[in-house]
C-alpha cells in the first residue's frame, strides 16, 4: 500500500488550499494491466466496437472558438440542433431521481450517442431545450450517483496513449472555462452559475484502475480543452477531465463523445 498526496486544484471555501492523501495499491506487475473493452455487446447480442476505439491520440484540431461567460461560443460555429433534427441517432433514458444532501430531489437523464455527433455546446443547448441543464455536481454522493448511470462501456471511447495504455473519455458534464480563464485549472464554472464547491478531477496516484493515465487533470492539453467530461482514465471511473468542446462534432475527425447527462430540478415529463 502506498500513500500518495497531491495538492487539489482548487481553493476551499475558506480560501485554504486542500492537500488530499489517498491510499493506493500499486500494481506490482505490468501483466496485471488489462485494456478496457474496446466495444460492448448491444441488445441484439452483437459486439460493437470500432466507433469506441481510436488508434493513436486524438487529432490535434483546434478550430473551435473559445466560450463566453455563459458557455456559448464567442463566434458561433456549432450548429444548434433541436432534438428532432439531430444528424445522429440518440437514446434518451428515463431520468433517475436522486435526493441531494440539502433534501431536494433532482432528476438525471443520460443521453447515449452511439456514434457521437454532438459536441458540448450542442449538448448544452439540447439539455436546455429539454428543460434542464448539463449536469452540475456538488458532492461526492451526487457524483457517485451520476457516475453509476454511465458505467456501461458504451458511454466511453478509448484512445491509444501508448505503452499499452488505452485512455477512456466519457460523457460531458456542465463545467466549462470562459475565454481568459487561467489555464489549466482556473476559471472553471458550472453552466448554471452555481458555485463550484466540489471538484473531482482525475489526479495521478488515484486507485481507479490498474494503471491510470499519468496526467493530472485538467491539463488543457494542446491548449484546447475548456469543457468537462468524465475521463481520462483507463477504466470507467467517477473522475473528471477537460476536453475540447468541439469533441463529438458531427462529421469531423475529432473523437466522438458518446453521451451527456441532463439534470432537472423538477421531475421531467418523459
Ligand atoms: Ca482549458
Ligand atoms: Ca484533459
Amino acid at each position: 500500500m502506498n500513500k500518495n498526496c497531491f495538492l487539489a486544484t482548487g481553493a476551499t471555501l475558506t480560501g485554504l488550499l486542500l492537500t488530499a492523501c489517498v491510499e493506493t495499491t500499486m500494481p506490482s506487475d505490468d501483466s496485471e494491466h488489462v485494456n478496457p473493452p474496446m466495444g460492448y455487446e448491444n441488445e441484439q447480442g452483437e459486439w460493437v466496437g470500432d466507433d469506441h476505439h481510436i488508434e493513436g491520440p486524438p487529432p490535434n484540431i483546434v478550430v473551435f472558438p473559445e466560450l463566453d461567460i455563459n458557455g456559448n461560443e464567442l463566434k458561433a460555429v456549432s450548429t444548434i440542433y433541436a432534438w428532432d433534427n439531430l444528424p445522429v441517432n440518440y437514446e434518451r433514458n428515463k431520468p433517475a431521481a436522486f435526493k441531494l444532501p440539502n433534501g431536494e430531489t433532482h432528476w438525471y437523464e443520460t443521453v447515449y450517442l452511439p456514434k457521437g455527433g454532438v459536441n458540448w455546446v450542442q449538448a448544452k443547448a439540447l439539455a436546455e431545450q429539454a428543460g434542464g441543464h448539463l449536469v452540475t455536481v456538488h458532492s461526492e454522493e451526487e457524483n457517485t450517483f451520476v457516475f453509476e448511470l454511465i458505467t456501461h462501456p458504451k458511454y466511453w471511447y478509448a484512445f491509444d496513449h501508448g505503452d499499452n495504455l488505452f485512455v477512456l473519455s466519457g460523457p460531458f458534464l456542465g463545467g466549462f472555462q470562459a475565454e481568459g480563464a487561467r489555464e489549466p485549472d482556473g476559471g472553471w464554472q458550472w453552466v448554471t452559475g452555481e458555485p463550484m464547491d466540489f471538484i473531482k478531477w482525475q489526479k495521478e496516484g488515484l486507485d481507479i484502475g490498474i494503471k491510470s493515465k499519468p496526467d493530472n487533470q485538467p491539463n488543457n492539453s494542446r491548449d484546447s480543452q475548456h469543457v468537462m467530461a468524465y475521463g481520462e482514465v483507463d477504466v470507467p471511473a467517477p473522475y473528471w477531465t477537460d476536453v475540447p468542446h468541439g469533441m463529438g462534432t458531427f462529421d469531423t475527425p475529432l473523437p466522438p463523445a458518446h453521451g451527456f447527462i441532463i439534470e432537472y430540478s423538477e421531475q421531467p415529463s418523459l
